[in-house]
This record gives C-alpha cells, sequence and structure tokens, in this order.
C-alpha cells in the first residue's frame, strides 16, 4: 500500500500541477480526494493491514491527503490570479480618450426671430393661430377686399395652382385670420406666423418664400389707440424701452385706414448710419384699421365690431437683428454659416 499511496501523490502532483483552469482542478479534486475517489479506494483496503501497519499507512494517507489540499488551493490561487490578469486586460478602459460628442441640433436663426417675436405677442395676451400654405385664393384675396385689378393678384406675381385660379401659394398669412374670424365670434386676438410665397426673382434681399407674423384684433370700440399701443409695445420689447415709432399714411385693400410703421434705428438711435441708409429710421411693418368689407366678409357686423390688422416681415428683420447681410444665406441651409447663431 505504501507504493501505491507513493504513486498516487507523483500522479496526483503532477496533474494539480498541470491543471489549466479552475474546472479541471476541481475535477481532479473529486477524482484524488472525493468520497468516491483514488485515495478513499486505496484507504478501503486497510482493513487487511496488520496492526502495526494500520498507524504507519493511516497517517501516511493522512500526510498525502493534506498535501493533496494543499497543492490544489496553491494551483487555484495561481489560476484565479491568472484569469484575474486576463479579465483586467479584457476590461481594461482607458478613461482619457477624449469621448464622442453627439451632435445636437439647434434652432434655425428665421426660428429664433419667430420665436422671439411670438413670445412677445403672447405676453400681449394673443394666442397662435396657423393655417395652409396652399390657400383658397377666395380666402387670400375676394374676402380680404383685394380687388381684381391689385398687383398681388396678377398671375405674374403670385403662384396659381390651376388654370382657373382657384388655388394660390397664400401670399400673406391674412387667410388664417380669415378663417378665424369666421369660426369664432369677438374678442379675437390672435397672430399668425407662417410661409408666405410671391414670384420674385431671388437675390440679396428678395425670395419667392418669405416669412410673416400678421396679428389681428377685433372687439367692440377698438381704435387706432389700440393699434399704436400695441404696436409700440412690440418695438419697446424689441428694441428697448423708449424706442420711438413713426406711423406713416399708407395704403392696403385690406385696412382703412392703413399705415407703416418705422421705428427709430436700433443702431444710431436716430442719428442716420449705413443700417439705416441715413434716415435715422427703419420700416417695420405694415398695419391699419380692418376694412369693414373684410368684417362684413367674415360674417362679423362692423357696425358692432371694429379692429386693427398688423403685418410683419421676419426675413428682414432677422437679417437686422443678427447683421445678416445677404438673404440666400438664411435659406441656402449651409451649417457653416447657421451654427454660428
Ligand atoms: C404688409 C403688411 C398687413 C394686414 C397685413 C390684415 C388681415 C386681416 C384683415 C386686415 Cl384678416 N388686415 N392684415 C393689415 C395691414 C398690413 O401687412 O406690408 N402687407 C402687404
Amino acid at each position: 500500500m505504501k507504493e501505491q499511496l507513493t504513486a498516487l501523490k507523483h500522479e496526483a502532483l503532477a496533474a494539480i500541477a498541470g491543471a489549466e483552469d479552475l474546472q479541471s482542478l476541481e475535477a481532479l479534486r473529486v477524482r484524488f480526494l472525493g468520497k468516491k475517489g483514488e485515495l478513499t479506494a486505496i484507504l478501503k483496503q486497510m482493513g487487511g493491514l496488520s496492526a502495526e501497519e494500520r498507524p504507519v499507512i493511516g497517517q501516511m494517507a493522512n500526510a498525502l491527503s493534506e498535501k493533496l489540499t494543499g497543492a490544489i488551493a496553491a494551483r487555484r490561487e495561481a489560476l484565479e490570479a491568472v484569469a484575474l490578469d486576463a479579465q483586467l486586460v479584457r476590461e481594461k478602459l482607458d478613461i482619457t480618450i477624449p469621448g464622442t460628442r453627439e451632435a445636437v441640433g439647434k434652432q434655425h436663426v428665421m426660428r429664433k426671430t419667430l420665436d422671439e417675436a411670438l413670445d412677445i405677442f403672447i405676453g400681449l395676451g394673443f394666442s397662435i393661430a396657423e393655417g395652409p400654405e396652399v390657400e383658397l385664393a377666395v380666402n387670400v384675396f375676394d374676402k380680404l377686399n383685394t380687388p381684381d385689378a391689385h398687383p398681388s393678384r396678377d398671375w405674374s406675381d403670385t403662384f396659381y395652382f390651376d388654370r382657373d385660379s382657384e388655388y394660390v401659394l397664400r401670399t400673406q398669412t391674412s387667410p388664417v385670420q380669415v378663417r378665424v374670424m369666421e369660426n369664432q365670434k369677438p374678442p379675437i386676438r390672435v397672430v399668425s406666423p407662417g410661409r408666405v410665397y410671391r414670384k420674385d426673382e431671388v437675390d440679396a434681399t428678395h425670395s419667392p418664400m418669405f416669412h410673416q407674423i400678421e396679428g389681428l384684433v377685433v372687439d367692440k370700440g377698438i381704435t387706432m389707440a389700440d393699434l399704436k399701443g400695441t404696436l409700440n409695445a412690440l418695438v419697446e420689447q424689441l428694441y428697448g424701452v423708449g424706442t420711438a415709432t413713426r406711423f406713416r399714411p399708407h395704403h392696403f385693400p385690406f385696412t382703412e385706414p392703413s399705415c407703416e410703421v418705422d421705428c427709430q434705428c436700433f443702431k444710431c438711435r436716430g442719428k442716420g448710419c449705413p443700417m439705416c441708409k441715413g434716415e435715422g429710421w427703419i420700416e417695420l411693418l405694415g398695419a391699419g384699421m380692418v376694412h369693414p368689407n373684410v368684417l362684413r366678409n367674415c360674417g362679423i357686423d362692423p357696425e358692432v365690431y371694429t379692429g386693427f390688422a398688423f403685418g410683419i416681415g421676419l426675413d428682414r428683420m432677422t437679417m437686422m437683428r443678427y447683421n445678416i447681410s445677404d438673404l440666400r444665406l438664411i435659406f441656402e441651409n449651409d451649417l457653416r454659416f447657421l451654427r454660428q447663431f
């Protein structure tokens, strides 16, 4: 039995030293030290030993068991260290590598002007109304008291969809307000922002598509004083408290009386500079008291109600606010240009 134990010792130690992973090491432990293992099998033969031999073999067997247990523990530690090293290499994280930046979009400069203006009107108690860009010509022209002879109705000035001129690309956003008047009872206080279209050749200050905000107030007892107060409040919020305005007589088919509104040049404060072309004033918008025909055409009794309306071109306003010299830059969507705003 001594020889058996010695042979087992050599075989087991060699096998343990050669175990390549924790799984095969565990299999070796079961094979040599388990309840049905090889050491137990040898010990089972101890019954046939003499009384002198038994303690000697017993001691040898115990020593072997301890030795193998120790060898397995040492090998396990070594294998675990190797596994940990491998894991550390595999999961190595270089926290000094710069992160990948997500590209986040931003507001278009046109949208910024639009939102700034809408914020002011919301503060003044207006609601926002929107409508289709492809409109019935009746809503764009007829109901707005725009006669057949008016230049904006001309084929050379407006995009028509059909020969009988039933549908057009709206030339202003007033048809949205026509729809509001037809569907809502006064008091009405709305602004309608959006794209409008005219047959214009593209250059630094013209485009066949541009942007407008129109406003409409209809109630009992609305006067020109309400118009002036509202537009002065708008100008003071856009260009600072105390910025002067100038109301010049004008003509629009849909308002009577009509005016154009200038504001004191925000650059030179009225002295005259390149921004205002030496005028001291900058043209801002057109406005007027809603023509009684327009109210009547939209189902509102002009004997009971009056109103004022105005239209602001946003493109020129954007160019002035952000010092942009060419309108085309706003629409070409070159990110190198747009990113700066
Ligand atoms: C401009 C300035 C303007 C209006 C638009 C309007 C709308 C309704 C009734 C009456 Cl529903 N008027 N809008 C009024 C005055 C001026 O726009 O330069 N337009 C050519």
